[in-house]
């Protein structure tokens, strides 16, 4: 314990000038010139672990962790998290106010906190501050783990404050593991005899929380050690391009392939030119292994780097993961029963039956169904609009995704079962259309839930207001539906065109008027906002136009189109489904060849920007130092873009970038994570996705979203600080930003994998 805590002492001081970098350009790691530059950029990475750099390993007595004193009249730190309550949070006369208006339901419906430092374990910590109320009542504080059970480290409650100022103090030892990201608390909302409607304000100052004694402190953990020699940790089949990607040494020429006896089956010579990823890992050489095409299940040995985890190569090697990268969606199924003998572990009864009100109007209308969308069990239109469409390209473009033996339960009812689990959210979107036509944007609690299963959630549900991005989404693929559908089952199709026709109509009445969704003041779980819907009116005309061959529909798509920028195959834009659809539709109805021209020019425009900074990158990818929250879908949607560009250009270049993608997602990246949990030997057990938090297992065949730059959540700003690129990921559950998983990024996936099958 106690080197472990050197080394992380000493390299904790090493990196510290790296410190708070993750979105800047510090830690430049932009390629040298020269081999020896480069190998000393190697050597520093080299090391044995990736410490958790920064702050909490900088262990001295006496030490002030927080030094909070508001003499500058702001609140500095400090932040607010409301659960019904009502108040405002300022610094005014050199203290902290809270000024309450409302404190209903909870100790936490009024809650302030303090992240930003690190809480180790067996360190020994005094606290004190200053507090006083305009009333007498009782407050709770706490030192918190700020996810999953957010239980206590330390706390103290029934505190009577009142308009007589006292200063608090404490001492308590840390008596978990150490933990970078802790929450302080006040909870100020309803408890005791409060009475929660009274109006007051509690005063807070020189909150100060030093480090007594570290004597028998401990280091943080270390973030793991990637990998130095990546693959696809799922494999390659027997004719597919094969690519190892491995630290750079410019002593080191030579790699083996070992099977699973390790004997020797393979050997070749690295790449002499190297690349970078932008992601501080250092310079990466390749080997291309592509004529290995003997079945079996074999790993890379590079002497003097290390070891791949293991692949196989095989003409089976994606079945299982298709299967579970689809299964997910059922099992994130709403409103129905998950039977065991399907769902497992995951099994459960019908969730989310509670009476569920549109919001303002206070009109009772039944949402069931749908997918839950991501770790939360939020029901949103737009994300389910993108999933479906993936599932509708995915049906379209490969034959080996046609199935219907996935273990749904449509198994075997003859139609395939991409079908089956699209039409299970097609059928709850039917529900969210009003009756002038609009859509819906979500049903949600008006918070997150706590990380309770799905029967638990059991506080009132709302019906957001209708959004033209809804409407227009929803028009989009109901009309696609209706053409995908009218094969199976007539009636579902002819609903799903009217349906869009009649959605259609509101937005195209409305178009002048609405304005993009932003969630009531009330309701603060996922916003999805986007304010252009240009691109959905484009993506319904069209597909509105090829449901019913109404060319008035083609007109507007057209111009549309001519007026704005249209592109994307995300939740927010999304006017690349429209133009693939024109592109693939039958030849009868593509009948202006110039249009039809210049679609397929911005395909692969796109494609040829994002490949000429590709090229350039140790993993393929074109995210350079910007890798947004969901990121692994941004990849995804690339692989599909990719496919497409193939497919219109018969450039094979295009179909190799698109495999590289999910190269990249199974385990070719700088962490060296298959991303997809429980497939290959490295990937994600700690989701945020409240099912598997509640279990303590993470449900397998679920996209995480991968690496974010942006620091969106306080684990992340805590220990992703010094990480750049395509490093911002940690396998937390409280690292929402990063870790957690939603349907449409399952939904690119399930395309890219049905196509190498
Ligand atoms: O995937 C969404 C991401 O693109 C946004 O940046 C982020 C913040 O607006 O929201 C993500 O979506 C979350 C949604 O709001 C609520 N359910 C979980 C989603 C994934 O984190
Ligand atoms: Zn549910």
């Amino acid at each position: 314990m106690q080197s472990k805590k050197l080394l992380s002492l000493l390299l904790a001081s090493v990196m510290a000038l790296s410190l708070f970098a993750c979105n800047s350009n510090a830690g430049e790691e932009v390629i040298s010139e020269t081999d020896s530059q480069v190998s000393e950029e190697v050597s520093e990475d080299t090391s044995d672990s990736n410490v958790i750099e920064g702050f909490g390993n900088n262990l001295v007595d006496g030490t002030n962790v927080i030094d909070d004193h508001f003499d500058d009249n702001t609140k500095g730190a400090w932040g607010v998290y409301s659960n019904g309550g009502k108040f405002d949070l300022y610094a005014e006369n050199g203290e902290l106010v809270v000024d309450i208006t409302y404190a209903g339901g909870m100790e936490h419906a009024v809650q302030i906190f303090r992240d930003g430092y690190c809480l180790n374990m067996g360190c020994v910590y005094t606290v004190s501050f200053d507090i006083y109320s305009d009333i007498e009542r009782d407050i709770e504080w706490r030192f918190q783990i700020n996810g999953g059970d957010y239980h206590a480290y330390y706390m103290e409650n029934e505190k009577r404050i009142g308009p007589d100022k006292q200063t608090i103090t404490a001492e308590f030892t840390m008596g978990e593991a150490s933990d970078p990201a802790p929450r302080l608390c006040f909870n100020l909302g309803e408890q005791g005899d409060l009475d929660a409607s009274v109006a007051h304000k509690v005063y807070i100052d020189n909150f100060v929380l030093t480090i007594k004694d570290a004597s028998n402190a401990m280091a943080l953990e270390p973030l793991p050690t990637p990998v130095p020699v990546k693959v696809n940790q799922i494999g390659y089949k027997p004719d597919d391009e094969k690519i190892l990607i491995c630290k750079y040494n410019p002593e080191v020429t030579d790699y083996t392939i070992v099977d699973a006896n390790n004997n020797v089956v393979y050997s070749g010579k690295l790449s002499t030119d190297f690349a970078n990823s932008k992601s501080g890992d250092g310079a990466q050489v390749k080997g291309d292994f592509s004529d290995l095409t003997t079945p079996g299940t074999y790993k890379v040995v590079v002497d003097g780097i290390g070891e791949s985890y293991e692949f196989t190569i095989g003409d089976d090697i994606y079945n299982d993961i298709y299967k579970d990268v689809v299964r997910m969606l059922y099992l994130q199924r709403c409103g129905c029963v998950l039977d065991e003998s399907l769902a497992g572990d995951f099994a459960h009864d019908a969730c989310h039956m509670q009476e569920t009100k549109v919001y303002e109007t206070g009109e009772v209308i039944d949402v069931t169904g749908g997918w839950h969308d991501a770790g939360d069990y939020g029901r949103y239109v737009s994300p389910g609009a993108k999933t479906v469409m993936d599932l509708f390209i995915t049906y379209q473009d490969s034959e080996a995704a046609r199935g219907d033996d996935l273990d749904i339960p449509e198994s075997g009812n003859g139609v395939p079962d991409l079908l089956d689990e699209a039409r299970y959210e097609l059928e709850w979107m039917l529900k969210m259309q009003a009756a002038n036509g609009g859509v819906y944007h979500k049903v949600t609690g008006t918070n997150f839930p706590e990380t309770v299963d799905a029967m638990s959630e059991t506080a009132p549900l709302y019906v957001a207001p209708i959004s033209p991005t809804a409407t227009g989404d929803f028009a989009a693929v109901m009309a696609r539906a209706s053409v995908i559908y009218a094969e199976f089952d007539a009636e579902f199709a002819t609903a799903c065109k009217e349906a869009a026709i009649k959605a259609y109509d509101y937005l195209i009445k409305n178009e002048e008027t609405l304005t993009g969704f932003v969630n009531p003041e009330e309701i603060v779980t996922g916003e999805y906002p986007d304010g252009k819907f240009y691109d959905e009116i484009f993506w319904a005309s069209m597909e509105l136009y090829l449901a019913t061959g109404d060319t008035t529909y083609f007109d507007k798509a057209k111009a549309v189109y001519a007026e704005n920028s249209i592109s994307g195959l995300g939740w927010a834009d999304i006017g690349y489904y429209g133009m693939y659809s024109y592109l693939t539709a039958d030849e009868a109805l593509q009948t202006d060849a110039e249009l039809a021209q210049t679609f397929i020019d911005a395909i692969v425009a796109e494609c040829d920007e994002n490949i000429a900074t590709a090229e350039k990158d140790a993993y393929y990818i074109c995210l350079e130092r910007s890798y947004p929250w969901g990121s692994n879908m941004t990849v995804a949607n690339h692989g599909i873009l990719y496919t497409m560009a193939a497919k219109f250009t018969g450039d094979e270049k295009y179909a190799s970038y698109a495999q590289h993608q999910l190269n990249y997602l199974l385990g070719a990246n700088p962490l060296g994570y298959c991303y997809v949990t429980g497939y290959g030997s490295w990937s994600p057990t700690h989701t945020h996705h409240r099912p598997s938090q509640v279990l303590g297992q993470t449900m397998p065949g679920m996209l995480v979203g991968g690496p974010n730059t942006n620091a969106d959540d306080p684990y992340a700003k805590a220990v992703l600080s010094s990480s750049t690129g395509g490093m911002c990921y940690v396998d937390n559950d409280s690292c929402f930003s990063t870790n957690e998983i939603t349907i449409y990024w399952n939904s690119p996936l399930i395309y890219l994998l049905a196509q190498a099958k």
